[in-house]
């Protein structure tokens, strides 16, 4: 597994526009979830974490009512990694399923 560099690999965070990049850690993605109310952000988790238990990648997140904050960085390369984007898209897809009004709002 590769550590991914910014701006090197700026493409790969490019498909994932709505995750903020942060130096810290060696490298880390984030972004936040706002949903129309808590059973949407935990139906959210619900499905994230068994996608990710599955692929061993797990996000560091919390839950605020409707909203869930997630960060991912990958530990054995002590930064980002291309399972942190892939986590990010899954993320982002199952999201988009569950609040289409908010992803056609651009949010
Ligand atoms: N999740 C994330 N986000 N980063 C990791 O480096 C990581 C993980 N490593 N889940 C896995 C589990 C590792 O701790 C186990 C031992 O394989």
């Amino acid at each position: 597994m590769e550590r991914l560099q910014s701006p090197v690999d700026a493409g790969h965070l490019a498909s994932v526009p709505a995750w903020r990049f942060d130096e810290a850690r060696g490298g880390l993605i984030k972004r936040e979830f706002v949903f129309d109310g808590f059973g949407e952000a935990f139906g959210f988790m619900t499905q994230l974490a068994l996608a990710a238990e599955k692929r061993d990648h797990h996000p560091e997140w919390s839950n605020i009512y409707n909203r869930v904050e997630i960060t991912l960085t990958t530990h054995d390369v002590n930064g980002l990694s291309m399972r942190d984007i892939e986590l990010a898209r899954l993320a982002d897809s199952i999201f988009a399923k569950l609040q289409p009004s908010a992803v056609e709002r651009g949010e």
